[in-house]
């Protein structure tokens, strides 16, 4: 683990960094398709490996990535998601759910607003409710967690772990790496490992 110090622009105890430091502690071997804008620079920052695919611009599509990933390789697949971004891509939850994929978890980290453009908030913030959509595509394994402890008991699970998190961004350097050079490693890490 990169010992990067960060620091966060408000004092809350559980903020998407919190959430990211936990899952990439807890994670090991899996492959990690990353939510695009500020929570691939907090992954990248505090642990930055082969396994980790970073999004660039395609917001939304995290999910639907990880998918084709899970199903065309028998490795875990664990995507960080977004509420903003999900929301564009509501579709995905019932596609995961029909494939229902056995190396595949989906976790949507909730902090109700498109952190990473300034904190607009999202339908989360209000009435919407993740969790009972996802249960509602018919996914298997809908968890919630609002704390480490809860984030470190669902991890190694499959389905959709929704981390509810305070807003906040976490103050990180650009990627310094060329999005062509982050695909080149990530698809030679699965190629090396699954002979595909
Ligand atoms: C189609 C599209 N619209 C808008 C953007 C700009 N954009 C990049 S990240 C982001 C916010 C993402 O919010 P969320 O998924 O909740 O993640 P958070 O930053 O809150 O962790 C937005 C609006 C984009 N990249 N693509
Ligand atoms: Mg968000």
């Amino acid at each position: 683990m990169n010992s990067y110090i960060y620091k966060t622009t408000n004092t809350s105890t559980m903020q998407r960094i919190h959430a990211i430091k936990t899952i990439a502690k807890e994670l090991t071997n899996e492959l990690i398709v990353c939510n695009l804008g500020i929570p691939s620079r907090e992954l990248h920052a505090l642990n930055n490996k082969n396994t980790h695919f970073y999004m660039l611009g395609s917001m939304g599509l995290a999910s639907s990535i990880g998918l084709g990933i899970s199903l065309a390789q028998p490795r875990k697949v664990v995507v960080i998601d977004g509420d903003g971004s999900i929301l564009m891509n509501l579709g995905s939850l019932a596609t995961i759910a029909n494939h229902a994929p056995k190396n595949y978890l989906h976790i949507i980290i909730d902090n109700q607003c498109y952190g990473s453009t300034g904190c607009q908030p999202t339908a989360t913030s209000k009435t919407t409710n993740l969790s009972a959509i996802a249960s509602g595509a018919g996914i298997h394994n809908v968890k919630t967690a609002s704390t480490t402890e809860e984030i470190q008991a669902n991890i190694h699970n499959t389905g959709t772990l929704i981390i509810t998190t305070d807003p906040g961004n976490a103050k990180t350097p650009i990627i310094n790496q060329e999005p062509t050079e982050i695909k080149n490693r990530f698809m030679q890490e699965i190629k090396q490992t699954t002979h595909i």
